[in-house]
């Protein structure tokens, strides 16, 4: 048994989940993309909490690849779950950090009993990852790591329909579990 992946076309922050993934930096204070659109419909106390983050554990930031919760704010979820992305490389194969993301976030979700997790395609936007290459990761390793006895979904959110597609061939091609 596999834990269910869905697919969804849209934007992460209407969705409803236990736990929304955000693809933060390592500043945890905020940004572009999916970080600014949490941020902005989160509301400030997820800012807050990312600065306590950075006062009192990760006074030099998160690192890339692992992931660390604050509450979710007004979007309709229980937690973020904030990770760094590697920023892609032609030259260095950064595939294991992209990996460590998903599989870390899935860690901090089951800690905190969230039973439904939605992921951006991390590092596909501002840090430039292939979006065919990084949804066999994302994928490859929610297969691997959900623990179907901790989690009843895992989803993806895709912003653009270009991206879904990608990630639909991915799971189509992997076949049902
Ligand atoms: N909902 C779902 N997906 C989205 C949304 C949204 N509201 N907005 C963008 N995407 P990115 P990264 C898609 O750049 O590459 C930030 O400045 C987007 O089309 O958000 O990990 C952070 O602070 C792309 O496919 O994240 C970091 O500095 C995917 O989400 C940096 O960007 C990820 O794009 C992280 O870069």
């Amino acid at each position: 048994m596999t834990v269910p992946i869905v697919l969804v076309q849209g934007d992460i922050t209407r969705q409803r989940a236990d736990a929304l993934v955000n693809a933060a930096n390592s500043s945890l204070l905020g940004g572009g993309g999916v970080d600014g659109a949490i941020h902005r419909a989160g509301g400030p106390e997820i800012l807050d909490a990312c600065r306590r983050l950075r006062a009192s554990h990760y006074g030099k930031g998160l690192p890339t690849g692992h992931a660390v919760a604050t509450g979710a704010g007004r979007l309709d979820a229980r937690h973020v779950i904030h990770t760094v992305g590697p920023v892609w490389s032609a030259t260095e194969d950064r595939s294991e950090l992209l990996a460590s993301c998903h599989r870390e976030s899935l860690r901090v979700a089951a800690e905190l009993g969230a039973r439904t997790v939605a992921f951006p395609a991390i590092s596909t936007g501002v840090y430039r990852w292939p979006v065919a290459d990084a949804a066999r990761i994302a994928i490859g390793t929610v297969r691997e790591e959900a623990d179907p006895a901790l989690f009843d979904e895992v989803r993806f959110v895709l912003f653009d329909r270009a991206a879904h597609d990608v990630f639909s061939a991915e799971l189509a091609a992997r076949g049902a579990g």
